[in-house]
């Protein structure tokens, strides 16, 4: 089977390349661009009908969302590795920081960027607070959320942190910080990054 990510390097899709060398499976980048609308094509509405990026299409399967991405990849090509095995008690918090990331600290992250008063009750995501302190504790124990052992959710949690911390909407307290030049030392990020760095030239979106 032969893997298609539709990418656009600066967008989510970015990750997904990280996610890709992680697993370390063969793939092909096909460029989605934004500039054009090409993303409400139906050649990518027809896989995902937001007309977003990334989409995913590993022989027939399809997957969008970053994260259910992640966990496609993980589960499909490093079961008992990158992702714990369906009866490994790690499965539990692997499963819930994956899904954290783009619930919780995405939404509360938005929501406080843009001045939302939400009830925090009703809100899924809660407050910020309780979300960056919640982070906090998780990577207290380090060096990486399920301890050390380094998983998928790293990369899904780590690449929302590090746009958070990019973009100064999560602040650069040491916790955050070290994990995300932890993070920054894996050999994939390096890889993806360089791969993200050739699109972007290619597309000239420097
Ligand atoms: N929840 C989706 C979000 C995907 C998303 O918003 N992609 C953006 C780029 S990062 C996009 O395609 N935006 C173009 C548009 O919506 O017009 C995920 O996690 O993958």
């Amino acid at each position: 089977m032969s893997i298609t990510l539709h990418h656009h390097p600066l967008t989510r899709a970015a990750s997904v390349v990280w996610q890709l060398e992680e697993v370390g499976v063969p793939y092909t980048l096909s460029f989605v661009d934004l500039k054009t609308g090409a993303h409400k094509a139906e050649a990518i509405t027809a896989k995902n009908r937001m007309g977003k990026v990334p989409v995913l299409v590993d022989g027939s399967c399809v997957v969008s969302e970053t994260a259910a991405i992640g966990l496609y990849l993980a589960d499909r090509y490093a079961p008992g590795t990158l992702a714990p095995a369906l009866d490994d008690p790690a499965r539990g918090p692997y499963l819930r920081w994956c899904v954290y990331a783009p619930v919780v600290v995405e939404a509360a992250c938005l929501a406080k960027a843009n001045g939302w008063t939400v009830n925090t009750a009703n809100a899924g995501f809660g407050s910020y607070d309780d979300m960056t302190a919640t982070l906090r504790e998780g990577l207290a124990g380090g060096p990486w959320l399920l301890g050390e052992r380094f998983t998928m959710a790293d990369v899904v949690l780590g690449a929302t942190l590090r746009y958070m911390l990019q973009f100064k909407m999560i602040p650069a307290e040491d916790t955050f910080v070290a994990y995300a030049e932890r993070l920054a030392a894996r050999p994939a990020l390096v890889r993806a990054t360089a791969v993200n760095a050739r699109s972007i030239a290619e597309h000239g979106l420097g």
